[in-house]
């Protein structure tokens, strides 16, 4: 088995209702075994504002599914929960980011690992830092040594 974190985010319907019933969804796929979720987080929206703020949480898990599968697995889970892809960062009813697999570091047209803006982002390093602060971020660091960078970005636990 192979260990990796996920990023879970929604802003449309009941995005705490969606993120919990994803939580749950994910802990039942085949191959996959959760095990720990962070809080959940209420964030502010990035990179395009005029939105609902987001429920963001973050999973580790374990599975016997290949890089490229699971994200195939969780792009279909995506649209078991009824995703629309409109605009770019644009309104969700969920988002799943393969943020990091093993120690992985790869960078393919489908697929680049560490996600890429993983360190920018608060939603992603608070809920991280909960569960696995002293992670490595392969190339960059530990997740705890990037969260002063995001110190100025509203986020709250729930
Ligand atoms: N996801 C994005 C863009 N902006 N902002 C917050 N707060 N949470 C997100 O999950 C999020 C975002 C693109 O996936
Ligand atoms: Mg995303
Ligand atoms: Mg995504």
């Amino acid at each position: 088995m192979k260990s990796a974190y996920i990023a879970l985010g929604a802003n449309l319907g009941d995005p705490a209702a969606t993120v919990r019933a994803a939580l749950e969804a994910l802990a039942g796929l085949e191959g996959v075994r959760l095990v720990q979720a962070s809080s959940l987080y209420r964030t502010a929206p990035v990179g395009l504002a005029g939105q609902p703020d987001f429920i963001n949480a973050v999973a580790h898990i374990e599975t016997s599914q290949a890089p490229q599968e699971l994200l195939e697995t969780l792009l279909g889970l995506e649209n078991c929960f009824g995703r629309v892809r409109l605009e770019r960062n644009g309104p969700r009813t969920l988002d799943l980011d393969l943020l990091l697999y093993e120690d992985l570091v790869l960078d393919s047209p489908a697929l680049i690992l560490p996600h890429p803006r993983l360190h920018l982002r608060a939603f992603v390093l608070a809920p991280l830092a909960e569960i696995a602060p002293d992670l490595a971020i392969p190339g960059r660091g530990t997740v705890a040594a990037w969260l002063p960078a995001v110190a100025n970005q509203a986020i709250e636990r729930l």
